[in-house]
């Protein structure tokens, strides 16, 4: 009995530490795919959302090979593949032949509504030798990164009040239709931990990227970003506190079982117009304010995401 006692008690704890690993962060990458693990081809591929990769220490070594990137429909590649396109922000209209390539970090944007889920295996296939040059098979149950909706603001002083929030990545909230009478004398976003927001929070950026004491809003739909080195895996609660006053104005509660994408960029704080319907409802216009701007191709993936759940919470607004 007391043999059995000991052994479960590491067995629970394994268990449980790998519940909570599977439960708890998609990591800083994303949620691992699969390596290539060749002499060809080498790298390991991360989800990122339901059509982003992220690809890191990626190696090709064949010179002027007729090969591509081949999203495939069945575990082991064949001629019935797509081409993914790299670099994911094309210069060229047609898909150029991948180069050589030693220890690079890119994404990947899956083509037109392709989805990794639908997805069997990634290869890098030689177009003319119809063949493999190295693959890796999606697994069934992988589970893929996305944004995820919280409620709204709880409404508690000031006119504070807003849609739900959205997690759009591991550092990044999306509030939309924000309102907040902007009276508060030493009013910040803050987040921290506990089971009920209090005034030792660390103060969140607004959606400028300023740590001045917030202004008003009329329902704007704002973006605001965690501060280094924190994400929303390590948070509890986001508020809109008053300093001076230890008054909780609203918040909302950070759930635990998340598994957003990562926050492969930094630097995407904004404001969002939506332009009056009037002219054309299905166009909606959108107006961004960066703060600095960076070229590379994931901040472009995490902006285009911004974007598409920005159209989806204006659509269930209405
Ligand atoms: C907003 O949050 C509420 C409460 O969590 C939820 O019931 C509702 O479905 C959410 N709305 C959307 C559009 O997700
Ligand atoms: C909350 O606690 C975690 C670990 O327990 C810590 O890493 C994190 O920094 C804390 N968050 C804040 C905002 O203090
Ligand atoms: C843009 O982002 C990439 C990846 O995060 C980084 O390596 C690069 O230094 C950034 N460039 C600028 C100009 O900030
Ligand atoms: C707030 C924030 O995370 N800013 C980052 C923006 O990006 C630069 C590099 O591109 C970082 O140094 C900053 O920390």
């Amino acid at each position: 009995m007391a043999n059995l006692k000991s052994l479960l008690v590491p067995l629970l704890f394994l268990l449980s530490s790998s519940l909570q690993a599977f439960a708890i962060d998609a990591g800083e990458f994303g949620v691992e795919i699969g390596d290539f693990g060749g002499q060809t081809v080498a790298g390991k591929v991360y989800a990122v959302d339901k059509n982003t990769l992220y690809v890191r220490g990626f190696k090709f070594n064949v010179r002027d090979a007729d090969a591509f990137f081949w999203a495939g429909k069945e575990n082991v590649p064949s001629t019935s593949g797509e081409i993914v396109r790299y670099p994911a922000e094309p210069k060229t209209p047609d898909p150029q032949k991948l180069p050589v390539l030693n220890d690079v970090a890119f994404i990947l944007k899956l083509p037109h509504g392709l989805t990794i889920k639908s997805l069997k295996s990634l290869a890098v296939w030689d177009k003319t030798k119809l063949k493999s040059l190295g693959s890796i098979v999606i697994p069934e149950n992988l589970v893929v990164p996305e944004p995820r909706v919280l409620p709204e603001f709880s409404r508690i002083a000031h006119g504070l009040r807003s849609g739900n929030v959205t997690i759009l990545d591991a550092k990044t909230f999306l509030i939309p239709d924000l309102h907040y009478d902007g009276t508060g004398p030493d009013a910040y976003f803050l987040v921290g931990n506990g089971s009920k927001p209090h005034g030792n929070g660390v103060k969140v950026p607004n959606e400028h990227g300023s740590l001045n004491v917030l202004h008003g809003y009329n329902g704007e739909t704002i973006v605001i970003q965690l501060p280094q080195p924190l994400t929303v895996y390590n948070i509890e609660w986001l508020v809109m506190w008053c300093i001076k006053y230890n008054h909780n104005f609203g918040y909302v509660r950070i759930p635990k079982d998340l598994n957003v994408p990562p926050a492969l960029e930094q630097n995407k704080t904004g404001v969002f117009k939506a332009e009056p319907a009037t002219s054309n409802p299905n166009k909606v216009e959108v107006q961004v304010q960066e703060r600095k701007e960076n070229g590379s191709a994931i901040q472009q993936s995490t902006f285009a995401t911004v974007i598409m759940c920005l159209v989806a919470v204006l659509f269930s607004m209405r």
